[in-house]
């Protein structure tokens, strides 16, 4: 039996660098807070973290705007910082991944400015310059991300911009900028990252003849400008393939790296970012648990649609929340959230946590003056806004939460002096124990961590599937209602639940999963 490498076996945890720890009480998290931090991870046992972008950025998206690929922001820290940051990882048994970002620069980046300064720049070419549709407006109907025309004139040219116009797209069918950019990854492996998380990996490359996409049949006055067209030929084209593939090639020639792509696209399409002989990204992240309705049936059709799309040797990964999208305690509520616990944990496949969701961290409103995401402010009430899902990271009761000692970037939950890790480790029901003992159990079991699944079901609220290796055999059983329900089960005591005290009858109360070892 070939052997489970560590992003297989182990489980990853997402921090947002601003919201997670502040050191020096400017309010922002920073790389020396996630230092001080390490115990409760390596306690928690997760295996990698993934930090979102830190690198030097004028902050219009929070750092998806980055001025300078191989440095840290002075709002985070330093190199040194870094280095020292990544030595205590390490010293942990922890790997560090970190976010890349191929698709955009800022507009204040180096290359931008000196592509921007004329027609004839040696860097003209490394960005999507085009000229004017005939009556002078943008080269084609390709919309941003964030609301308006993807297009922004400068000069007497436009350039395309998938998100704001201050992250102008650079152009990866240039040599230089692909040269470039793998000397960005270079330069953090040299350093002795473990792997990237590649920002909108399914968008790196357009098309050639910058064709106007079709509109979307099912769109409607309110739903937001990207999604009034069919993204065709602006997003998943296939010459990205060979940049993925070169990209896992760079990663390659440093030994035991992991290469994670950010994709949004249905299995069919989002398992062919595992490449041919799987030489693409080892983990094409599998958001489907985030945007599909949450009952037995319909999670039971995706878990066996994946199994069934992935090529054979794929590794599989879940995803329930990341900095992008509502809480899942949110979304799907606090019942439920626990049962997300047990899914997450439980499945076939690399499991990424968002930070928070161990003590079932919920979206925070935030009033329309506090608002600070890019995306809210282009197309207020939309619901595209992402500040409530980026709120700071809640560690105990005390001022500012424990996350800092001055005034936090954005506002706190109003309930984080009942929410939050010091509290809750203390209440032995908690989400927060339900995540550790889930987490143990999984680190502990290869037939949970590394295993087969099989016979998964759902009948009724109920979903059940189980988990065998060589050595055992564990079945899941959940309860997706907020009824209890009456269910074949074995009559032995489960080996973990959802709820502390078990009644030990074949009853699952309200949203209840157990966890049985057979
Ligand atoms: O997100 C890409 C992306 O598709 C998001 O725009 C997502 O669809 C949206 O936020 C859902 O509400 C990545 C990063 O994760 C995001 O934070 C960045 O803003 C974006 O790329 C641009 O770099
Ligand atoms: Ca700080």
């Amino acid at each position: 039996m070939q052997s489970t490498l560590w992003w297989q076996a182990g489980i990853l945890y997402e921090i947002y660098p601003r919201s997670f720890q502040d050191s020096n009480g400017d309010g922002i998290g920073d790389l020396r807070g996630i230092a001080e931090r390490l115990d409760y991870l390596a306690d928690l046992g997760i295996k990698g973290v993934w930090i979102a972008p830190f690198y030097p950025s004028p902050m219009a998206d929070f750092g998806y705007d980055i001025s300078n690929y191989s440095n840290v922001d002075p709002i985070f820290g330093t190199l040194a910082d870094f280095d020292a940051l990544l030595a205590a990882i390490h010293t942990r048994g922890l790997k560090l991944i970190l976010d890349f970002v191929p698709n955009h620069t800022s507009d204040q980046h180096p290359w931008f400015l000196e592509s921007r300064s004329s027609l004839t720049s040696p860097k003209r070419d490394w960005y999507l310059w085009r000229d004017p549709a005939p009556d002078g407006g943008p080269p084609n109907n390709w919309v941003s991300n964030f609301g308006g025309s993807g297009w922004t004139k400068d000069g007497s040219q436009y350039y395309y911009h998938s998100f704001l116009r201050q992250q102008p797209d650079l152009n990866w069918r240039n040599p230089e900028v692909r040269k470039a950019m793998f000397d960005v990854l270079r330069f953090w492996l040299d350093r002795g990252v473990d792997g990237f998380r590649v920002d909108v990996m399914w968008m790196m490359i357009k098309d050639s003849q910058f064709r106007d996409n079709p509109i979307n049949p099912a769109s409607t006055p309110e739903t937001s400008a990207s999604a009034r067209y069919l993204a065709l030929y602006n997003t998943n084209r296939p010459e990205v393939h060979e940049i993925v593939t070169q990209m896992r090639a760079v990663l390659d020639s440093f030994g035991d790296r992991l290469l994670i792509g950010e994709l949004y696209l249905p299995f069919e399409q989002l398992v062919t970012y595992y490449g041919v002989g799987l030489k693409g990204a080892q983990l094409p992240f599998n958001f489907h648990l985030m945007q599909s309705a949450w009952n037995a049936q319909a999670i039971a059709e995706i878990i066996t649609n994946y199994e069934a799309d992935l090529p054979a040797g794929a590794w599989p990964n879940w995803v329930v929340g990341n900095h992008d999208q509502p809480r899942i305690a949110s979304r799907v509520g606090t019942g439920l959230a626990r049962i997300a616990a047990m899914l997450l944990l439980t499945l076939r496949g690399t499991p990424t946590m968002y930070y928070g969701e161990e003590i079932g961290m919920t979206d925070v409103p935030i009033p329309v003056n506090e608002v600070q995401d890019p995306a809210e402010k282009n197309e207020p009430g939309k619901g595209q806004g992402r500040d409530p899902e980026r709120t700071p990271m809640q560690w105990n009761s005390g001022p500012g939460a424990g996350f800092t000692t001055g005034k936090p970037w954005l506002r706190l939950s109003a309930s984080f002096d009942e929410v939050n890790v010091a509290t809750l480790t203390h209440q032995k029901d908690s989400i927060l124990n339900l995540y550790r003992e889930l987490i143990q159990l999984r680190n502990e079991n290869a037939a949970l961590n590394s295993g087969r699944i099989e016979g998964v079901t759902a009948l009724d609220t109920v979903l059940r599937y189980e988990r065998v290796d060589d050595l055992g055999r564990f079945l899941i059983v959940l309860n997706f209602a907020g009824t209890p329900v009456s269910v074949a089960m074995p009559s032995r005591a489960a080996v973990l639940s959802t709820h502390l005290d078990q009644p030990g009858d074949s009853n699952l109360r309200p949203y209840e999963g157990r966890i049985f070892q057979l």
